[in-house]
């Protein structure tokens, strides 16, 4: 299965090891084609090129849109060399059989990432690049199709193995790797379109992204793991700039997604804010005087899990702030800015990766999510869903105060960044226990309890800090059990999506317990 390498086509936008590349082919007796930037290239590197155009008899036109695509290009790349028809077609028609096809692409994602015009992006679609390696991957029985500067390298290596040839196998994983590329292309262009349409309907799109980086690991040691990005201009975890710190871990960028789309809930409008997360779920989030405060108060919801967590903060990081982070062990800070003297102070926890987004994400745009199951993925819109005082309904002989409803929504906010079940207690604009991810949600209910007294007793409290506070459910209560557990903890106000067959008992209960509750009918599952 050794095929030797004769003659080959070069037309790359990304001219990185071109020169280098076309000497090594001319001394292995390789004739050279090429398309017109990539001609004057390699002859300004001393070698002799043919042009393609001269291959054709057409010249390049309509702007370079119309170049390749020509039986004289197509046919030399797709022919099966063993097939006596297509052998004779060749030398009816005069085409040259075509062996090396090396292309790299009109830099589309690049175009696009650096905020182009419509036109400029349309421009740089690359046709008749993906077409030629659609052919000569399909025909990789006969032809090696290179889409990666990096392989260049692996190319040569594998004629040298082979005296000018190369075995099957490694024209199969060429091809792989060329389809791979294709692919990610269109759906490059996919996602760009639906954007420019606003339009991110989960049901005709394509999902793809671009490596990142790979990393070290997965969610464990023995897992690989690798970063896609989107090409989402959106600030987060993906787009931000990281000042220090090795690299983010698989877990980190999850941790820190969550953290920070949290945190983005908050307007820095409305005063700093702070979200310290473990493990994918708050375990401290608070508003706060100062930014410092804010991060203080949410520390103090549990200051146990807090250790070795990540901490999202809304406003740029001052240094008081810095300061009071660098007291513990923190894993990664993300903000939209930080100052220079908080950078300094960060400078010496080496450990410690601060990132800088720019700004927040805007916790109301529509985006998808996806989840993988065995042979296949789910998408769904993002949990966009936003609740504000004059959509929640009192359903209580008492009505909640001022403070309650402030309390109330925080806590609401909070339970949509948590696991289900979620319950979350807030007083005074932070949390002060929450519960997450428990398969019943009367024992998250026990648990936030169970957290709040423990954190009162550590911080030589009298009481736990549930006493008066307001209570978020993700989910409506099914039975009244749920809401007794947060009463006994000290609930005094009560938000959750209202809908269960038995919120008569509910609400029954909660009267009884000279609670105000009320519903928001709008539910923030998140498993
Ligand atoms: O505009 S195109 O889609 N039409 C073509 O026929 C065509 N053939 C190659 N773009 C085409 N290419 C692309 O031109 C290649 O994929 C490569 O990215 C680029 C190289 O052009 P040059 O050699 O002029 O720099």
């Amino acid at each position: 299965d050794l095929v030797p390498v004769r003659r080959a086509l070069l037309s790359v936008s990304d001219k990185t090891g071109l020169a280098d590349l076309g000497r090594s082919l001319a001394a292995r007796g390789v004739e050279l084609l090429s398309t017109g930037g990539t001609a004057k290239a390699l002859r300004e590197a001393g070698l002799e090129v043919k042009d393609v155009s001269e291959v054709t008899g057409f010249p390049e036109m309509m702007d370079g849109r119309v170049k390749t695509l020509h039986p004289m290009v197509h046919g030399g790349l797709l022919a099966l060399r063993d097939n006596e028809a297509h052998v004779m077609a060749m030398e009816e028609h005069g085409i040259g059989p075509i062996d090396l096809l090396v292309v790299n692409l009109y830099p589309f994602e690049a175009t696009v990432a650096k905020g182009a015009e419509y036109d400029d992006c349309i421009e740089n679609i690359d046709i008749g690049g993906p077409a030629m390696i659609r052919a000569a991957a399909k025909n990789h029985a006969f032809v090696n199709v290179v889409v990666d500067t990096e392989d260049y390298a692996r190319l040569l290596g594998e004629l040298d193995r082979h005296d000018g040839a190369t075995c099957l196998k490694f024209r199969k994983k060429l091809a792989q790797i060329a389809y791979a590329r294709t692919g990610a292309y269109d759906a490059a262009v996919s996602t760009w379109m639906a954007k420019a349409l606003g339009d991110t309907q989960p049901r005709r799109r394509v999902f793809a992204g671009a490596l990142a980086q790979g990393l070290r690991y997965g969610e464990n040691p023995h897992q690989e793991a690798a970063f896609y990005i989107d090409g989402s201009d959106r600030p987060g975890v993906a787009t931000a700039k990281q000042w220090q710190g090795k690299e983010l871990s698989y877990n980190n960028i999850n941790d820190t997604d969550a953290a920070f789309e949290l945190v983005s809930e908050f307007l820095p409008a409305t005063g700093p804010a702070c979200a310290i997360i473990k493990h994918a779920n708050p375990c401290g989030v608070a508003r706060g005087e100062t930014l410092e405060q804010a991060y203080r108060r949410a520390f103090d919801c549990d200051r146990t899990s807090a250790f070795g967590g990540i901490v999202a903060l809304n406003m740029k990081l001052d240094e008081p702030t810095a300061r009071a982070i660098s007291e513990i062990f923190t894993e990664v800070v993300i903000a939209p800015a930080a100052d220079d003297a908080a950078k300094e102070i960060f400078a010496a926890k080496k450990n410690l990766r601060l990132l800088t987004t720019g700004g927040l994400a805007n916790p109301a745009a529509a985006a998808l999510t996806y989840r993988q199951v065995s042979g296949g993925f789910l998408v769904q819109d993002k949990d966009n869903g936003r609740i504000e005082a004059s959509d929640l309904k009192v359903v209580t002989k008492r009505a909640p105060t001022e403070a309650e409803i402030a309390d109330m929504l925080f806590a609401w906010t909070v339970a949509k960044h948590v696991k289900s079940n979620a319950i979350v207690y807030v007083k005074d604009g932070a949390t002060v226990g929450v519960g997450a991810g428990q398969m019943s949600r009367v024992d998250s209910c026990r648990i936030a309890a169970r957290k709040a007294q423990d954190m009162a007793e550590a911080l030589g409290l009298s009481e736990p800090l549930t006493k008066g506070c307001a209570v978020a459910s993700d989910a409506f209560f099914p039975f009244s059990d749920g809401l007794l557990a947060a009463v006994e903890a000290g609930a005094t106000a009560v938000i959750q999506p209202g809908g269960s067959i038995r919120d008569e008992d509910v609400i029954a209960a909660a009267d009884e317990a000279g609670l105000a509750m009320v519903l928001t009918g709008m539910r923030h599952f998140r498993h």
